[in-house]
């Protein structure tokens, strides 16, 4: 006798109305990630997997992030031929004047001293020990211009000020008040004796020896 077994029928959700529905959760996650499905259940399901997802990488990357070991900052201190603070190179062997940053020059190899960072908003982005701030708050020089026998700060406090702590003149330069605004009290020797007054008291004229 032959038996006719039942054919197993596609099922068609819509022959049971619009609110059952046959579809299982994994079977509606798939479909979901192909954009096949859209009822709330489902995007629900999606958005709190792709939430949960995102917060797991956005985990694991600050995990690595931390773990890192971090850079300590580069030290650029070094003494420069002026006997001020000056700029150490990436080469960790030349060492340029403070002056010599940022004027547009690249002094060092591979033009660290001229980059943005730190030229873009001097002298804030400089080390400290670079710069020499003037008796007017306004103003300042790099340190390499202290103590160098001409006025930079245009008020001698670079000079003669208190806060440059500069030495006595030394044998190249004669004692005196300048009146010359590019002198602050000491005018070099060979100014002495030409017959042109750059001294109040006129010592470099009937004083100094050069
Ligand atoms: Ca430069
Ligand atoms: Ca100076
Ligand atoms: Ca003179």
């Amino acid at each position: 006798m032959t038996r006719i077994h039942p054919q197993r029928r596609s099922i068609d959700a819509s022959s049971f109305g619009s609110t059952v529905s046959t579809y299982s959760e994994k079977d509606c996650y798939e479909d979901c990630t192909n954009c096949k499905c859209c009822t709330r259940r489902c995007i629900l399901i999606c958005v709190v997997a792709f939430l949960v997802l995102g917060t797991i990488v956005a985990a694991v990357a600050c995990v690595i992030i931390f773990a890192l070991p971090q850079q300590p900052p580069v030290n650029r201190y070094c003494a420069a031929s002026s006997n001020q603070a000056g700029f150490l190179c990436d080469d960790r062997t030349t060492c340029i004047e403070a002056s010599e940053l940022c004027n547009r020059i690249k002094n060092c190899l591979n033009g660290e001293d001229e980059d943005a960072d730190i030229c873009s908003n001097a002298p804030n982005n400089l080390p400290g020990y670079l710069i020499f701030r003037c008796a007017d708050p306004r103003f300042w020089i790099f340190i390499d211009k202290k103590c160098n026998g001409i006025n930079d700060c245009g008020d001698c406090s670079d000079e003669s000020g208190q806060g440059a702590n500069c030495p006595a003149c030394g044998s190249q330069w004669w004692t005196c008040v300048s009146v010359f605004y590019q002198y602050c009290n000491c005018i070099p020797r060979s100014l002495c004796r030409d017959g042109i007054q750059h001294c109040s008291d006129w010592s470099d004229e009937f004083t100094c020896t050069n």
